[in-house]
């Protein structure tokens, strides 16, 4: 009886994930987000329009997780993942059908809401482990490196969005009043006024602090701001401080490594240079070190998952940390700029040092989420053998002109 029980919720939860694929998720505008959060919006409309868009957003993206190669997808990461999403997306159809205005309702909806954010906190480490059993067992291979990244890309950003949403949800209608007692300027994880500086200089103490206890010394910093529109006004911009925390924290973290790396054991060590610029269409931030530099050959391999991979840290703490270089931050960072419209760029100086750009939209109704969908288009990603390439191989040995030469 169970197992027929079993049998047909598993036949019925691959129709539903059918069904709601084929909706495309519906990006939302910082200013929509706001919207959600003004006086004449409600939990009944967040409940309203979450119940549908919720199961959207799981269900376009856990059709690309079956599509990901067989040996990646038995790995026991990626069933425990994948468990999480089965479960989640069935909890959130539980109130399809349901009132929302029974106050008992939108209460449990939110509790919901909670739980599933909590199920899936530990996502990225998770994944990360799945790409590292994969590995161990069959090695790299070009092919599947690039579907993997193609897939953690639009999986990572699926589940920034999604749990844009649910924090959303949760910081204006999971407590009594709207506003958040660590942040009582924020709309939700929003603030309409985010102080660029300090969110940098927060960024930098505290990295600071995990290089001080790995190098026993760090480098300074030296923070500028350019603002185009007002003149020595304090640049701010309407953004998730917690988004451009994390970018900035892994940006120092590795421009701390480096600078170490190269300088570590003269007393001076070169200082990291930030700056902020606020134009007409971008806030851009760019964080410069002299850590000597990556060559061009290696910087694609900053951001590439499975290059990026190692055994992971120690959790019991016998070995201390590394300050960078281990897991997804890079690309992650990246995910984060490009969530909103903007992006994350490398430019480096071998010999000399590196240059991080961060580019943030200025116009909050510029700053769009630009999110994955699944259709025909990303299904032809994983399913297409990707042909050799349509670029010559260099060859080390030039060819002989001999041949060429008229007598
Ligand atoms: C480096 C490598 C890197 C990555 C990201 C940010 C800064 C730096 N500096 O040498």
């Amino acid at each position: 009886m169970r197992l027929l029980r079993f049998l047909r919720s598993s036949v019925s939860i691959g129709k539903d994930i059918d069904y709601y694929s084929r909706f495309s998720p519906s990006p939302l505008s910082i200013k929509q987000f706001l919207d959600f959060g003004s006086e004449n919006a409600c939990e009944k409309t967040s409940f309203a329009f979450l119940r549908q868009e919720l199961p959207v957003r799981l269900a376009n993206i856990m059709k690309e997780i079956n599509l990901l190669p067989d040996n990646l997808l038995r790995t026991p990461s990626v069933r425990l993942v994948q468990s999480w999403y089965m479960q989640s997306f069935q909890d959130i159809l539980e109130f399809k059908d349901k009132n929302a205005d029974d106050e008992k309702v939108t209460y449990d909806f939110t509790d919901a809401v909670i739980k599933i954010r909590n199920r899936h906190n530990d996502v990225v480490p998770t994944m990360a482990q799945g790409v590292v059993e994969y590995k161990e067992a069959y090695g790299t291979d070009p092919v599947v490196s690039q579907n993997v990244q193609y897939f953690l890309d639009r999986f990572y950003m699926s589940r920034i969005s999604i749990r844009m949403l649910l924090n959303q949800h949760t910081l204006l209608f999971g407590g009594n009043v709207k506003v958040n007692p660590a942040h009582p300027k924020q709309i939700g994880s929003i603030d309409p006024h985010c102080g660029v500086s300090e969110v940098i200089r927060d960024a930098y103490e505290n990295a600071r602090n995990l290089c001080d206890r790995y190098y026993m010394n760090s480098p300074e910093l030296i923070l500028e701001e350019f603002n185009a529109k007002g003149d020595g006004k304090p640049i701010t911009v309407v953004y998730v401080p917690s988004h451009l925390y994390h970018m900035v924290f892994e940006l120092f973290k590795n421009a701390m490594r480096a600078t170490m790396e190269l300088h570590g054991d003269s007393m001076e060590c070169p200082p990291i240079h930030a700056q902020v610029a606020l134009g007409k269409e971008d806030l851009t931030v760019r964080v410069c070190d002299r850590g000597g530099g990556v060559p061009l050959r290696k910087i694609d391999r900053l951001f590439t998952y499975t290059y990026s991979t190692a055994p992971r840290p120690s959790i019991d703490g016998s070995r201390a940390a590394p300050l960078a270089g281990y897991g997804h931050g890079l690309p992650i960072s990246r995910l984060y700029a490009r969530y909103f419209q903007g992006d994350l760029k490398l430019y480096s100086l071998e010999g000399y040092g590196t240059d991080a750009v961060i580019y943030i939209r200025a116009l909050s109704t510029e700053s769009i989420e630009r999110l994955p969908v699944y259709n025909k288009s990303a299904w032809k990603h994983y399913k297409t053998i990707h042909e050799a390439d349509d670029w010559c191989v260099p060859s080390k040995e030039p060819k002989d002109m001999t041949t060429f030469r008229s007598v």
